[in-house]
Order: structure tokens, then sequence, then C-alpha cells
């Protein structure tokens, strides 16, 4: 079973019963669509919309339990407490923190409906995997309703060092949610050491080698980087239609520019401010010229209801037209900037085009986007640019490292990126493409899910990892 904040479906698909999966802008669900159609499964999670939401059908071999949230919910617990506090916290709190003492009653209240939720559909003994910080407190509050099941917790996103989540006014029973599960797991190493020094310090727990003993049971920890269906996008970016898209696409934006391309929510800890600002000095020194180099921004809109992501859209379209306006020229702009959702197989189209893919988060807990890109080219050429403080640099070190930060640094890394040399590209493609083949998404699963699961029963029920 899964218990995530949303069900993988999209609001549309809900209303008309035509249930198509959902490929949501966000990493999660794509991450975990592939894994659960190889068992019968069932799926927890918020249908989108307010009230009980449409009774949902099965959709391949997964159930759907979905959870009712009203539109107070909505702002307390997933507007506020979870996209406010602990999403700009747990990113090194690149945005500042909102601290509301109301959202944390919803909160609670939200997560102990999920738990119920969870509690009312697990057959005895199931194996119950609970997603993202929106449901941190799930494991504990499972585990008093359930003490059969075996409670697997994974955070998508960064997991802060104490002196971050020390700020917390719930500080205690945030830990001691997460500390409710069997197995807790990371995208980082860091993060679980992060995790062993907290309980420490607030609970006293005594912590070994990826474990930590609390309240008289033992809670393992590790890190399993989250990665992409690899094998879906390089068939993907191989399709003739696809192809030929792309083609179009070369085209259109002009045969001989050199093209860089970035891909993000639009989110303040994505780093796209600080691409602009890089951007507009290379065009600014003359390092880059319209004429022969373009920019295409992506950014699907996101979480449109928190006041910092209006604010951020309306700065980040100020600047986009103000590059433009300073540097364009009559059908030749210097940035194409694009605020709408794509499929994938246009967002494969695009990783085909690009000379450059430029993806300079503040701070991710992974990034499927730099995976995706790797996926898509199967030509073995392209440069990478790839912020230090994504999760993927630690898998990826061919790509062309960067600190976001240091502005002078990003611009001379595009420089570098947008004049290597085809050999230079290759040799760094080819070591990437490498490590994906090994590290793909049913790699990802297969290795929580035996951590989890130590009596391989769980890996016998899912043959294809
Ligand atoms: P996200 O912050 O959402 O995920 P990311 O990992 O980059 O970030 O995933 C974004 C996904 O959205 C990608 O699959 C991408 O293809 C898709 N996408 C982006 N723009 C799109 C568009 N315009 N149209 C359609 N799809 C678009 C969170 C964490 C990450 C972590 C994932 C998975 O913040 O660090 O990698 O979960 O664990």
């Amino acid at each position: 079973m899964v218990v995530a904040n949303r069900l993988p479906l999209d609001d549309n698909a809900a209303r008309d019963g035509a249930c198509e999966w959902r490929r949501s802008p966000g990493g999660l669900t794509g991450a975990l669509h592939s894994i659960l159609q190889q068992a019968p499964a069932t799926w927890v999670g918020w249908g989108g919309g307010e009230g009980p939401g449409p009774r949902l059908p099965t959709v391949g071999s997964v159930r759907l339990r979905p959870v009712a949230l009203s539109s107070d919910e909505q702002r307390g617990y997933y507007e506020g407490f979870a996209n406010s506090t602990l999403w700009p916290l747990y990113h090194d709190a690149v945005q500042q923190p909102v601290f509301q003492r109301e959202w944390w009653e919803t909160y609670r209240a939200v997560n102990q409906r999920f738990a119920e939720a969870a509690a009312e559909v697990a057959g005895r003994h199931a194996a119950v995997w609970v997603q993202d910080y929106h449901l941190q407190l799930v494991p504990r509050m499972l585990r008093e309703l359930r003490p059969d099941l075996l409670i697997g917790f994974f955070m998508h996103i960064p997991f802060p060092p104490p002196e971050l989540f020390m700020q917390l006014p719930r500080r205690v029973e945030l830990l001691d949610g997460m500390l409710g599960a069997d197995l807790v797991g990371f995208q980082r190493e860091q993060a679980a050491h992060n995790l062993a020094q907290l309980a420490q310090k607030l609970l006293g727990a005594q912590t070994g080698d990826h474990t930590v003993h609390v309240g008289g049971r033992t809670v393992r920890t590790g890190a399993f980087p989250v990665s992409i269906d690899v094998a879906e996008m390089a068939a993907l970016s191989a399709r003739p239609d696809v192809v030929a898209h792309a083609g179009k696409l070369r085209h259109d934006l002009g045969e001989s520019k050199r093209v860089l391309l970035s891909v993000d929510r639009l989110d303040y800890t994505k780093g796209i401010e600080h691409r602009l600002t890089a951007y507009r000095e290379l065009l600014r020194d003359g390092h880059v010229k319209v004429r022969d180099t373009v920019l295409v921004q992506v950014a699907v809109p996101s979480r449109e209801r928190v006041e910092s992501y209006r604010d951020l859209r309306d700065r980040i379209e100020g600047e986009v037209g103000r590059i433009n306006g300073e540097y364009g020229r009559v059908g030749e702009p210097a940035i194409h900037y694009l605020n709408q959702p794509f499929d994938r197989a246009q967002l494969a189209a695009l990783y085909r085009t690009a000379d450059v893919m430029v993806v300079t988060p503040l701070r991710d807990g992974m990034n499927l986007v730099a995976k995706e890109f790797v996926a898509a080219r199967e030509d073995g050429l392209g440069a990478l640019v790839l912020s230090e403080f994504a999760g993927a640099a630690a898998e990826l070190p061919t790509a062309f490292l960067v600190n976001p930060h240091d502005l002078d640094g990003l611009k001379q890394t595009l420089l570098r990126a947008l004049e290597a040399e085809p050999a230079d590209l290759r040799a760094r493609m080819s070591a990437m493409r490498r490590h994906l083949a090994e590290h793909d998404i049913n790699a990802w699963a297969r290795a929580y899910l035996t951590a989890l699961d130590q009596t391989g029963r769980l890996a016998q029920r899912l043959p294809q990892l």
C-alpha cells in the first residue's frame, strides 16, 4: 500500500471517470507509477477538490482510496504547514519559513485521517509505504492503530541539519512521527545522519550504524536515491514522432543556434532567478549573443494558491520580459518562456533539442529532470550543468557541477558547457548513462523494499523488480 498526499489521477480524469494515470508535474507520482502496476496494491491519497470526491474505481491493478479534504484543510495542511513551513525550512530556508500555530492542528488532523484510512483498508501484516513531508506524522499514528503492519517512510525532499530543524515549534512530535516507521529512507546519506543526530538530541535515542533505538524499538534508516523509468524515457525519445518533433523545434529555434534548456516546477528552490541573472549578465557582457544562442525556460505552474509562489511567478515573468526587451530582436527573443504543462513526448523532444541542459536548484532532494535529460540522450551528446545542491549531483559527478549562488561561477560553467568539445561531452554523457542504466526506478524500489521487508516476501510479489 502506498500512502501519499495525492492520488495519481488528475482532477479531470477523476471527474469524468476516464481514470488515466496522472503524470503530475510533481516528481513523486511519476516515480511510483511504474512500480505499483506490478502487484495488487492500494493507493491512499487526496483526490483533489473539496469534499469526499467521487467513488474511484480500480486503475490497472491499483485500488484507490480517496481521502477528503475541505478547503480550510487544504489551506492549513497543504498550503500552510506542508508548503509554507516544512518545504522552505527543509530546503535550507532559502525562503523564510512561516510558523502559524493553527496550521499545525490542521496538519495533525489531516495526518490522522490518512492514518485511519490506511488502517481501515490494509490487510493483516501488509506493507505500507508512506511518502513525503506532507505525511510525516502518519507512521507513528498508523503504528498505534495497526501494530501488525510493516511501515516504511520515504522523504523525497532534503531533511535538514539540526540547526534548521530545531527552529520548528513542534519538532519533537514531527521527529517522533517519522520514527513510527520500521525504515526511514532519504535521498542522501547526510539526511539519515541528520535524523540520527536529532533523535539523540531531542528524544535521547541511542544510534548505531543506520539504526535509531527509541521507545524500545529499532528504526532503520538509509539513503535510497530515487530515479526514473530510464527505459521508458529512452524509448520515448527514440520514437519517430518525437524525433520529428525535436527536428521541428530545432528548426523553429534556429538551426545554427546553441540551445540552453531549463525545465522546472515554478518553485523558489529551483534557482530560476539566479539562472536568469547569470544569463542576463552573459548577454550584457557580450559572451552570449541572441543571434547564436537561445534559452528555453519551461516553468510549469505550481502551488499557485500560495502567495510566495505567485510573487515568484511575477518576478520571473518581469525579469524574462526585461531581458527580452533589452536583448531580443524582432523574431529572435533571448528567452522562450513557457509557463505550461507538457506531456512526456513533448518533454522528450525538448530534451533531445538541448545543447546544454541547465539544472541549477538552490536545494533539491534529487531532481528527476537531470536524469530524464540523460536518459533521453541516446545520441550521447548534450551537456548537463547541474547544481551541487541537487541530490542528483552525488550520482552524476561527470556533469558540469556548479554552485548556483556563485554567479560568476555559474556564468563560467555555462560558457564551458556551451564551448565543450564533442569528445568531452560524449565521455561525460556516457559515464552518466552507464550509471543510470544500473540505477533506474526499479532499482530504487527494489533497494527500498528489500530493506523494508528483510524476509524477502515483498520482493517475491514484485517479480519484475
Ligand atoms: P519536484 O520538486 O517536483 O519533485 P523533480 O524531481 O525535478 O522535482 O520532478 C519534476 C517532474 O515534473 C519531472 O518528472 C519533470 O519531467 C516534470 N515536469 C517539469 N516540468 C514539466 C512540465 N512543464 N510539464 C510536464 N511535466 C513537467 C520532488 C523533489 C525532488 C525529487 C522528486 C522525486 O523536490 O527533489 O527528485 O520529488 O523524489
